[in-house]
C-alpha cells in the first residue's frame, strides 16, 4: 500500500493554513502545522480538526527550527502560508515584516535545499506586490510596484522563490492571490471589520464603525476556494507563477452597503472616516486575470462577492449572540 502524502503547512493558526490543513485531510494526507511559541494558545481556528493533525514547533524567524522540522518530519510538501500579513503592520514594523516575510521564506527553502530538494514547495505570493498599478487587469507578467514594506518583503519572497526553483531545479511555485476572506478572517482586516462592526450595531453592542480609505478596490474571493488553488499548483508536472483572483474588483464602500444592507440597515448612518486608518501611501484598486489557472489548473472560484459578505455578517451575528 502506497504511503499518504504528507505536507507541512506554516501558518496553520491563521485563516489560509486552517482551511489549507482541513482541505488537505480532506485529501487523504498527513499533516503537519507548524506553530510558533505564544505565552496563550491562538488555535481558535483549528481547534475542531487538531486532533486530525500534527503540530510541531517553529518560527520562520529561526533557521535550526525550520531544519529541525523537515528533518524529523519529513514531509513531501511544504506549503509556505506563514508572514507578518498585516499591511498597516508592516510601516510600525518594517524590520520584522521583513525578516518574517521576506527572509523566512530563504530560511524555508534553504532548509528544504540542505534536508531533502525533492520536497514540494509553495509560496504565499500577494497582488499587493502590484501596488500602484502598472496595468489592468494583472496577471503573471505584470510588474511590480509594492506601496508598502508587506509588499515589498513579498517581492522578495516571490523572486527567492523563482531564483531556488532556477538555482536548483527546485519543484516551488508562486502563487500571487488577490485578497480572499472568510468567517476566520482577522478581526483587523476590512471585510471582518465591517461584517463584524455591522453584526456588533444590528445586536446592541456597538453604535458606530470607523473605516478609512471607503474608496480603494479589491478584488475580494473566498479563502477556501483559494486553498483548492494553492493545492493544484503544487500538484502540477511543472513548478509556476499563478495569479489567483475573482476577475471582479469592488470598493470598500460596496462591502458595507451589503453587510449592513443585509441586517437592515443603512451603512451611512453608523460609519466615521477616521483619517488615522488611511495609509501612507494606498494601493487604490486591484483586479487579477486568473485564465492561467484556469487554463492549467482548471481552477474557478465559487463564491462570489455578495454571498462572501452575507456568509460573513450571519458567521459573526452567530458568533456575537453566543457570546452575548
Ligand atoms: P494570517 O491569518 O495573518 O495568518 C498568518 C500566519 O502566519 C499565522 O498562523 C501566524 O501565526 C503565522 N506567522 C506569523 N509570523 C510567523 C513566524 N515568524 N513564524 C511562524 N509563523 C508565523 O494570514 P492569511 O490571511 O491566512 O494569509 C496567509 C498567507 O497568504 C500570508 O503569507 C499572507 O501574507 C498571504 N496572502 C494572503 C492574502 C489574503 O487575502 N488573505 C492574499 C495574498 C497573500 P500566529 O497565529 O502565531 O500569529
Ligand atoms: O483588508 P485590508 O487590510 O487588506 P489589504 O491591505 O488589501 O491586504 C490583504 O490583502 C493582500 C492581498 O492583496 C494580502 F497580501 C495581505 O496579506 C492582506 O491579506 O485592506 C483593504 C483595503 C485597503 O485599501 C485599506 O486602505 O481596505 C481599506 N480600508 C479602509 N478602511 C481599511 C480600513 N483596511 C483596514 N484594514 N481597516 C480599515 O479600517
Amino acid at each position: 500500500m502506497s504511503q499518504p502524502k504528507r505536507a507541512l503547512v506554516t501558518g496553520v493558526t491563521g485563516q489560509d493554513g486552517s482551511y489549507l490543513a482541513e482541505f488537505l485531510l480532506g485529501q487523504g494526507y498527513d499533516v503537519l502545522g507548524m506553530v510558533r511559541r505564544s505565552s496563550t494558545l491562538n488555535f481558535e481556528r483549528i481547534h475542531h480538526f487538531q486532533d486530525r493533525i500534527t503540530l510541531v514547533p517553529g518560527d520562520l524567524l529561526d533557521q535550526v527550527s525550520l531544519i529541525d522540522v523537515l528533518r524529523e518530519h519529513r514531509p513531501t510538501e511544504v506549503y509556505n502560508l506563514a508572514a507578518q500579513s498585516f499591511v498597516p503592520t508592516s510601516w510600525s514594523q518594517p524590520v520584522l515584516t521583513g525578516e518574517a516575510t521576506a527572509l523566512g521564506v530563504t530560511r524555508i527553502l534553504d532548509a528544504i535545499r540542505i534536508v531533502d530538494p525533492d520536497i514540494r514547495f509553495y509560496q504565499a505570493s500577494s497582488s499587493e506586490m502590484f501596488g500602484k498599478v502598472r496595468e489592468t487587469p494583472q496577471n503573471e507578467l505584470t510588474p511590480f510596484y509594492p506601496r508598502s514594506p508587506y509588499g515589498v518583503a513579498k517581492v522578495y519572497g516571490h523572486w527567492i522563490t523563482i531564483n531556488y526553483r532556477e538555482s536548483y531545479g527546485m519543484h516551488a511555485s508562486s502563487g500571487i492571490l488577490f485578497n480572499h476572506e472568510s468567517e476566520r478572517r482577522g478581526l483587523e482586516f476590512v471585510t471582518r471589520k465591517i461584517s463584524h462592526g455591522a453584526a456588533r450595531i444590528k445586536l446592541g453592542q456597538a453604535k458606530e464603525l470607523r473605516l478609512g480609505n471607503l474608496d480603494a478596490e479589491r478584488d475580494w474571493g473566498y479563502a477556501p476556494d483559494y486553498v483548492r488553488a494553492m493545492w493544484l499548483m503544487v500538484q502540477q508536472d511543472e513548478p509556476g507563477d499563478f495569479v489567483v483572483a475573482t476577475g471582479k474588483r469592488h470598493s470598500v464602500r460596496e462591502f458595507c452597503e451589503l453587510a449592513f444592507g443585509h441586517v437592515g440597515l443603512d451603512y451611512r448612518e453608523y460609519l466615521v472616516q477616521d483619517p488615522r486608518l488611511i495609509r501612507p501611501a494606498e494601493v487604490d484598486t486591484l483586479v487579477g486575470d486568473a485564465s492561467k489557472a484556469a487554463r492549467v489548473l482548471g481552477w474557478a472560484p465559487e463564491v462570489g462577492f455578495e454571498e462572501l459578505a452575507v456568509r460573513m455578517v450571519e458567521a459573526d451575528l452567530r458568533l456575537l449572540a453566543t457570546n452575548q
